[in-house]
């Protein structure tokens, strides 16, 4: 039901055509350069950055506005070491017989291995959790909603928003991830999503060669329409 009282006027940018085509140029251009990183500078970064990306991530939409994120962002080098240790122990298993011969072949082109030294040398860890249930303000649990998909495009503005500052990241899943509730004494109800290393490129960074698929491989554009909705046009 439409409240007018929880209801604010909005009226966000608007662009002339011009300008919105040199912007939206402008934006695809910068994040056409972002890659995923595994060589990183230990220079340090400030964590007004680090806020500035989580700021940046929390203003993705989710559902019933229920924003079930947490970003836990470490600098400190033994909690850093912690993760390390125990992210390469589950790696050891999976690249040592529990991913199936088909994945460590799609892998290979991307040179991954169980060695993740990455984990120590980057500034910061940012490791988001997904919230399974919030709490109501008498305690008792609250129902989230579509919470894969909030955070997942939580995940990708903050992902935007490193590249935008000149920072790089990398979205690492060590799977299973539950080592990460532990270590960072989460409660229950947050699941580990992602972890992402974020810091400088190093000088020497290297990555994959690899393509990205043209436009006309990722979007369609006016479709046939194979099944029109029963009710219209119907007599
Ligand atoms: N989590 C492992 C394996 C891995 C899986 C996929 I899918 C990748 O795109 C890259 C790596 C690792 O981080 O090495």
């Amino acid at each position: 039901m439409k409240n007018e009282s929880h209801f604010l006027p909005y009226s966000p940018p608007v662009y002339s055509e011009r300008e919105a085509a040199d912007r939206g140029e402008l934006f695809s251009e910068l994040m056409e350069q972002r890659r995923s990183v595994r060589f990183f500078d230990s220079r340090p970064v400030p964590q007004e950055m680090i806020e500035r990306a989580v700021r940046t991530a929390s203003s993705a939409p989710s559902g019933a506005h229920r924003q079930p994120w947490r970003f836990v962002c470490i600098s400190e080098p033994e909690t850093k070491r912690s993760i390390r240790i125990a992210a390469e122990k589950e790696e050891q298993k999976n690249y040592g017989g529990r991913m199936p011969p088909e994945w460590l072949q799609a892998l290979q082109p991307i040179g991954t291995t169980w060695e993740k030294p990455y984990l120590e040398t980057v500034p910061w860890i940012v490791v988001v959790f997904a919230e399974m249930h919030g709490h109501a303000s008498d305690g008792s649990k609250q129902k989230n909603y579509y919470v894969r998909e909030s955070v997942g495009i939580a995940c990708g503005l903050f992902i935007a928003a490193l590249h935008n500052m000149g920072l790089s990241t990398l979205t690492h899943t060590p799977s299973p991830m539950n080592f990460l509730t532990a270590i960072l004494g989460r409660p229950n109800h947050e699941r580990p999503y992602i972890l992402f290393p974020v810091g400088y490129a190093a000088d020497d960074c290297t990555v994959p060669n690899l393509r990205r698929k043209p436009l006309s491989e990722v979007a369609v554009f006016n479709p046939v329409v194979h099944s029109k909705p029963s009710g219209i046009g119907s007599k």
